[in-house]
C-alpha cells in the first residue's frame, strides 16, 4: 500500500482545488484535463480546456456553497424560496469569475497554458430556460440575493430543451432545438438521493383516519419522481452561495411494474417516456393553447417537488409545521407556480392532518405572488375539466378555497353578486375556468407589481376588486438587473473607467454612480466615456460582420431595439421610422441625414404569425436599404439571430440608443431599458412600464419621450380608434405603408405584408398608427442631438449616473423588507 500523503502534498492537492491564485488555478485546469477529460495538454480540444477550466471554477465554489446549505439547516433562519417556470441565468463560467475575484488569475492561468480565456467564454453553451424579461429576473434576482447575503433558493424546472435556437432563412425566422445539455453541463449537480413522487390523475375519496378523523384520500393514477439539479448561485465576493435548483422528472418504476403494469415490460417503459416527457421542453408564451395539458403537469411538478422539500428541510431542523411560514417565503414568479397555493394546502390538511383554519394561515403567511402583466390574453386560466382530470385533489381544495372566500367577501359586500362573480376563483361565464390570478392573491399576504405605472394599473384592473378588499396586501417592487452581469462583465472597459473615476464600490451600491455626475462635461472624462463606446461598438459590429456578413459604419449611431418580438412592443413601429427615413432619402438624395445602424434582435413564439411577419418586414426592409445606392450606407439594418444572454453581453454596451416603446400600459416593466441605461444609451420611449420611472431619474431633458400615454391609449380605444383617419391625414404615413403595401420589401410580392398592413390600417390594437407622427418626430430630435456629439456624451454619461435605481440589489433589499422580512445572514469558510 502507498503511504499516506504527507501534508505538503497535501495542502498543494488541496489549493488545486480551492486555492484561488493563478499557480493553483493552473494545477486545477490540469488536474481536471486529465482526471475529468482524460486529456494532456497536447491533445486537448477547446472544448476540453472549457469543461477543464469550468471545473476548476466549480470546486471553488464548492466549499462556499457546502458551507452557505449547512449554515442555513443547521440555523433557524428565514429563507427566501423564488418559485419560478423559468430562470434564464446566461453563460456561467464569466460571472463565476467575476463574482469570485478570478477572472484575471485565470485569464494568467490559461495563458501560460498558450489558451485564451475569451476564446473559453466564447464556446459556452447558456442553458436557455426561460423566454425572456421574466426568467432573466429571476436570475438576476439569484445574484443579488446571494450578494445581499440573503438565504435563497431558486426552485424550478430542469427543461432538457429550453428556448429554440432561432435562425434566420431568407428572411423569415425558422427554430431549431436548443442543445444547451448536448456537451454536457458542468455547473450542475444531480442529487438522485433529493427526489419527490408526483402524483397525477385518479380519483379522490373519503376516509377516516387512524384518530377517527374524516379525511381524504386521492388516489392518483400516475407517478412521476422529481430529482433536484442543483447549480451554485455565488454572490459577489462574499462568501455566500445559494442554491438553483431545478426539477428533472423521471419515471417510478416501482411504480408502473408492480401496481399496475405486472409482466407489461413495454408498456411500463412506456410509461417511463411519458414521466420523462414532462421536464422534456420549455414552452413559449404567446402560445396559449399548445401543450396546455403538459404545461399545467410541468408548473404542478415544479412546485410540489419544491413545497415537499421545503418540508423535509423543516423536518431537518427539527421544527413543527406550525413554523413553516416563519421559515420560508415562497415568492411565486408570475401564476406560473400558483398551485402552490393549493398544493401546500394539500400537503398540510390531507398529509399532515394540520387542520384547514391552521393549513391556511400559514399557506397565506407564506406565499407572495409578483404579476407580471395585464395583458388578458396571458392572464393564465385552466379548464375545469383539465384540471378535474389532471389534479382532481388540487381542483376540490380550491373549491374549497373559494367558497370559504366568497362567504367573506358576502359578508363584506352583502348582496352584490356582480362582485362576486367577478372576484371568484372560477370564472363561470362560458366554459368554465379557473383563473390563476385569483387564486394567487387570495392565497397570498403580498401581491406586487413590477414597476409603478404596472403596480397602479394592477390595483385598478386586473385585481381592482381584490385591491379594495385587501389594500394593505399590495405593493409595487419595480424591477432591477444585475450590475454585475450587465456592467461589470459585460462592458469591462466602462467598469474600469467608473473604478478610476469613482472607487469600486458602485459594484455593490449602484446608486455611486451618481458622483459621475461630476464628471458629465469634463472633456478629458468625456474623450474617455466615447472611446469606451466606440470600441465596444467595434466589437458588435465584428459580431454582425460574422454572423450576418452585413458591414455596418461604427460612426453611425447604433440604434438598438432587443427583445421579444411582440406586437405590444411595436418593433413594426420602429420599422415604419426607418422606410420613412429610406423614403425621404429617396426624395432627396442629398438628404443631410444622420447615419444609423438599427439593430434588432429577439425571437417570436413560433406560432405567433404576426410576429413571424415583423421579423420578415425588418429582413425585407434591411435587404432593399442595406443594398440601395441612394443610401450609400447612411442607413443599416441588422436583425442579429438568436438573441440570448450571451449574445446581449455585447449588444447592450454598444448600444446609443434603446428602443422602448410599447404601447402604453402594456409593457409591465421591462429590463432591457435598464441594462441599456447602465451602459449609457438613451432611451427612446413611451410612458410605459419602468420607462416612467428611467425618465424620472434621468431627467426629462436627457430622455427622448414620444406618445399617448396610457391613460390617452385607453381614451382613444374607448372612443372608437380609427386607424385609417391616421394614414388619409398623414402623407408621410401613407405613403410608407404603400410602399410596404407596394412589394418594395418582398421583392415585388404584394401579398407577403398584406396581412400585416390590414391589420394596421383596420384594427391596430396597439396604436402604432396613433404613436407614428409623435415617434418620427422624436427621432428626427435624436438626430439632431446626435449632431452634437459633446451634449450627446453627457446625456450618455448621465444615464448611467443616474441608473443606481435600477440595480437588482435595490428591488431585492425591497422585497427583503416589504414582503419578506428577511435580513442578511454571514457565511463564514472555517478555515
Ligand atoms: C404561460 C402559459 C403557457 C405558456 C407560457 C406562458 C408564459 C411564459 C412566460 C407566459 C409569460 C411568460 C413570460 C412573461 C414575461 O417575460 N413577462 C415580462 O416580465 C418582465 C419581468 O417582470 C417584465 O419586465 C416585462 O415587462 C414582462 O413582459
Amino acid at each position: 500500500m502507498a503511504d499516506a500523503p504527507t501534508t505538503t502534498s497535501q495542502q498543494s492537492a488541496d489549493a488545486a482545488r480551492t486555492g484561488l491564485s493563478a499557480a493553483a488555478l493552473q494545477r486545477g485546469v490540469l488536474d481536471n484535463l486529465l482526471c475529468l477529460r482524460g486529456r494532456y495538454p497536447a491533445i486537448a480540444s477547446p472544448h476540453d480546456w472549457y469543461m477543464a477550466l469550468a471545473y476548476s471554477v466549480r470546486d471553488r465554489l464548492l466549499a462556499r456553497w457546502a458551507t452557505s446549505v449547512q449554515t442555513y439547516a443547521g440555523s433557524d433562519v428565514r429563507v427566501a424560496c423564488y418559485l419560478s417556470a423559468e430562470f434564464l441565468i446566461g453563460p456561467q463560467l464569466g460571472n463565476n469569475l467575476v463574482n469570485l475575484g478570478i477572472e484575471a488569475n485565470a485569464r494568467e492561468a490559461l495563458r501560460a497554458l498558450g489558451v485564451d480565456l475569451d476564446m473559453l467564454l466564447e464556446l459556452e453553451e447558456e442553458p436557455g430556460l426561460g423566454n425572456g424579461g421574466l426568467g432573466r429576473l429571476a436570475a438576476c434576482y439569484l445574484d443579488s440575493l446571494a450578494t445581499l447575503e440573503i438565504p435563497a433558493v431558486g426552485y424550478g424546472i430542469r427543461y432538457e430543451f429550453g428556448i429554440f435556437d432561432q435562425q434566420i432563412r431568407d428572411g423569415w425566422q425558422v427554430e431549431t432545438t436548443d442543445k444547451w445539455l448536448q456537451k454536457g453541463h458542468p455547473w450542475e449537480i444531480v442529487r438522485p438521493e433529493v427526489a419527490y413522487y408526483v402524483g397525477f390523475g385518479g380519483s379522490t375519496h373519503d376516509e377516516t383516519d387512524a384518530r377517527g378523523h374524516l379525511c381524504v384520500r386521492w388516489i392518483p393514477t400516475r407517478q412521476v419522481k422529481g430529482v433536484a439539479c442543483d447549480t451554485p448561485m455565488p454572490g459577489y465576493h462574499v462568501n455566500t452561495c445559494n442554491t438553483l435548483r431545478l426539477w428533472k422528472s423521471e419515471a417510478v418504476e416501482s411504480f408502473d411494474l408492480q401496481d399496475f403494469n405486472a409482466g407489461d415490460y413495454y408498456e411500463a417503459v412506456n410509461e417511463k417516456v411519458i414521466s420523462e416527457t414532462l421536464s422534456k421542453v420549455l414552452y413559449p408564451n404567446d402560445e396559449p393553447e399548445i401543450g396546455k395539458r403538459l404545461r399545467l403537469a410541468q408548473q404542478y411538478f415544479f412546485v410540489s417537488c419544491s413545497l415537499q422539500d421545503m418540508l423535509r428541510l423543516l423536518e431537518i431542523r427539527g421544527e413543527p409545521v406550525g413554523h413553516f411560514a416563519q421559515l420560508f417565503n415562497v415568492q411565486l414568479n408570475d401564476t406560473h407556480p400558483s398551485i402552490a397555493v393549493a398544493e401546500l394546502m394539500r400537503l398540510l390538511v390531507d398529509d399532515r392532518q394540520v387542520p384547514w383554519d391552521e393549513a391556511w394561515d400559514i399557506t397565506r403567511r407564506a406565499l407572495a405572488y409578483t404579476n407580471h402583466t395585464l395583458l388578458p390574453e396571458a392572464l393564465e386560466t385552466w379548464g375545469l375539466p383539465l384540471m378535474r382530470n389532471l389534479l382532481p385533489r388540487l381542483l376540490e381544495i380550491i373549491y374549497e378555497i373559494n367558497r370559504r372566500f366568497l362567504d367573506e367577501v358576502r359578508q363584506r359586500y352583502p348582496g352584490d353578486d356582480a362582485r362576486i362573480a367577478r372576484m371568484s376563483l372560477i370564472d363561470e361565464r362560458g366554459d368554465k375556468l379557473v383563473r390563476m390570478a385569483h387564486l394567487a392573491t387570495v392565497g397570498s399576504h403580498a401581491i406586487n407589481g413590477v414597476a409603478e405605472l404596472h403596480s397602479g394599473l394592477l390595483k385598478q384592473t386586473v385585481l381592482r376588486d381584490f385591491a379594495e378588499l385587501w389594500p394593505e396586501r399590495f405593493h409595487n417592487v419595480t424591477n432591477g438587473v444585475t450590475p454585475r452581469r450587465f456592467m461589470l462583465l459585460c462592458n469591462p472597459a466602462l467598469a474600469r473607467l467608473l473604478d478610476e473615476t469613482i472607487g469600486a464600490g458602485w459594484v455593490t451600491d449602484l446608486a455611486r454612480l451618481r458622483k459621475l455626475e461630476a464628471y458629465a462635461d469634463d472633456a478629458a472624462f468625456q474623450q474617455h466615456w466615447r472611446s469606451v463606446k466606440q470600441a465596444n461598438k467595434a466589437v458588435l459590429a465584428e459580431h454582425i460582420r460574422g454572423v450576418t456578413g452585413i458591414g455596418v459604419d461604427t460612426a453611425a449611431l447604433f440604434d438598438v431595439q432587443v427583445k421579444r418580438i411582440h406586437e405590444y412592443k411595436r418593433q413594426h413601429l420602429n420599422a415604419l421610422l426607418i422606410v420613412t427615413l429610406y423614403r425621404r432619402l429617396l426624395r432627396d438624395p442629398q438628404l443631410a441625414l444622420t447615419p444609423r445602424c438599427f439593430v434588432f434582435g429577439g425571437k417570436a413564439a413560433p406560432g405567433y404569425a404576426t410576429a413571424k411577419l415583423i421579423i420578415r418586414l425588418i429582413n425585407g426592409i434591411a435587404e432593399v436599404v442595406n443594398n440601395d445606392p441612394v443610401v450609400n450606407g447612411r442607413l443599416k439594418v441588422v436583425f442579429y439571430p438568436d438573441f440570448n444572454v450571451k449574445n446581449a453581453h455585447f449588444i447592450y454596451p454598444a448600444a446609443d440608443l434603446s428602443e422602448q416603446i410599447s404601447t402604453a400600459g402594456k409593457e409591465a416593466s421591462g429590463t432591457g431599458n435598464m441594462k441599456f441605461m447602465m451602459n449609457g444609451a438613451l432611451t427612446i420611449g413611451t410612458l410605459d412600464g419602468a420607462n416612467v420611472e428611467i425618465r424620472e431619474e434621468v431627467g426629462d431633458e436627457n430622455f427622448f419621450l414620444f406618445g399617448l400615454s396610457a391613460d390617452e391609449v385607453e381614451r382613444v380605444k374607448r372612443a372608437g380608434y380609427r386607424p385609417a383617419d391616421y394614414v388619409k391625414d398623414d402623407a408621410e404615413l401613407s405613403e410608407v405603408l404603400q410602399l410596404i403595401a407596394d412589394g418594395h420589401f418582398s421583392r415585388g410580392d404584394r401579398e407577403m405584408f398584406r396581412p400585416l398592413i390590414d391589420n394596421l390600417t383596420h384594427a391596430d390594437p396597439f396604436l402604432v398608427l396613433a404613436d407614428y407622427a409623435a415617434y418620427v418626430a422624436r427621432q428626427d430630435d435624436v438626430s439632431a442631438a446626435w449632431q452634437d456629439t459633446r451634449r450627446w456624451t453627457r446625456m450618455s454619461i448621465l444615464n448611467t449616473a443616474r441608473s443606481g435605481k435600477f440595480s437588482s440589489d435595490r428591488a431585492i433589499g425591497e422585497y427583503c423588507d416589504k414582503i419578506w422580512k428577511i435580513r442578511p445572514m454571514r457565511i463564514t469558510l472555517d478555515q
